[in-house]
């Protein structure tokens, strides 16, 4: 039987509650697809580095190169460690390191969930964004002068390199070109931001002259966000900056109801090492404890890992078992129900076909 190494990493807050449910509906697809998955639990997050210093072992990175996959829940713990410490000591460093440049974060309208947005039924809210996740704003460039005085500077530079923007650009028009509706939009500032911008623009129609079967379109990111709540319906595939697609990412699926269902996947699309799924929340540490947090993102995640692995078949069962629980199953809170975390997870792995 076909055994995969998983390092699971729970992290922080709501991450330890909704990565127990990600792993009870994996294993039970698993056995039922006829393979097997191996954790190796890791304790990184913010409890870690308040008892060592740092959010990981210094050969943390070492020992999840081997694995088959990153399996992450959320990292923040703002009342003990800065979130830009946390963040950048374990997620982008494990991004970084494995360079997982393309972030993949579908948005869809699920069945049994009501969309904020009137008029809107299942099948009308379906795209994908795909966030450039190796540079752009998301750079650690920069420093601050003259700290505590009155002519403090802070400076932080956005890095935007041919082969980072290029190789965005080419993973966007590959997956847009397998969709039906071939339509890619990019996300772009470029009246205002008038020099990494424009160059994101220009990169944008470079790549696109190498795929004449794909439509498209730009939005500056203002107006964008403005289509996203009032069009969501328009969009097949939206290619973004670090920033934008992050800003993008909470911003689509809000507009399907919910953030907290929402999955991603941290591909390094060459398979040299190993990707990460995660759902697209963070940690919210404000319902922490109290077993109401939704884990739909969590498991629709280890949906995407195991597409990723190869499993498509069993990755379909998953969803297909969601798309069940939201439609008569149990809800959690923030969908209007009084279901546990614990209560939607049993639901879900029962409704595995
Ligand atoms: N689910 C992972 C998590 O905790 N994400 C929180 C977050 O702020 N992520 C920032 C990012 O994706 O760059």
């Amino acid at each position: 039987m076909k055994k995969y190494k998983i390092a699971v990493i729970a992290g922080d807050g709501i991450g330890k509650e909704v990565m127990p449910e990600g792993q009870r509906v994996l294993d039970v697809v698993a056995s039922r697809y006829g393979f097997a998955l191996d954790y190796d639990e890791l304790p990184w997050s913010c409890d870690y580095y308040v008892k060592h210093g740092s959010m990981m072992p210094a050969d943390g990175l070492q020992q999840i190169r081997n694995h088959d996959a990153v399996y992450l829940g959320a990292v923040g713990l703002p009342s003990a460690v800065p979130d830009h410490i946390s963040l950048w000591g374990l997620l982008i460093k494990i991004r970084r390191e494995f360079d997982q440049y393309a972030n993949i974060r579908p948005v869809r309208l699920m069945p049994g969930i009501a969309s904020p947005l009137a008029n809107r039924k299942v099948g009308d809210i379906d795209f994908i964004i795909v966030r450039e996740n190796s540079e752009g704003e998301y750079s650690s460039a920069g420093g601050r002068m003259y700290e505590g005085t009155e002519r403090e500077i802070a400076v932080q530079e956005s890095i935007f390199s041919r082969h980072g923007t290029d190789r965005i650009m080419r993973y966007a028009f590959e997956l847009t070109r397998r969709r039906a509706r071939k339509h890619l939009t990019s996300a772009t500032k470029s009246n205002g931001i008038s020099i990494t911008m424009p160059f994101w623009d220009e990169r944008f129609h470079a790549v696109a002259s190498e795929y004449p079967d794909v439509k498209t379109d730009q939005y500056h990111i203002d107006i964008l966000t403005a289509h996203f709540v009032r069009f969501p319906d328009r969009f097949d595939v939206v290619v973004g900056s670090n920033l934008f697609g992050d800003i993008l990412s909470d911003l689509g699926p809000a507009c399907t109801g919910t953030i907290a269902i929402a999955p991603s996947a941290n591909l390094n699309p060459e398979r040299l090492y190993p990707s990460m799924f995660e759902p697209v929340h963070g940690s919210a540490p404000d319902i922490y404890g109290r077993n109401i947090a939704n884990p739909i993102g969590m498991i629709w995640s280890g949906a995407m890992m195991l597409d990723h692995l190869g499993h498509t078949e069993a990755a379909e069962a998953v969803v297909r078992a969601i798309e069940a629980v939201l439609q008569e199953g149990p809800k959690t809170p923030d969908l209007g129900g009084k279901a546990s975390t614990k209560d939607v997870g049993r639901a879900i792995a029962e409704a595995i076909s």
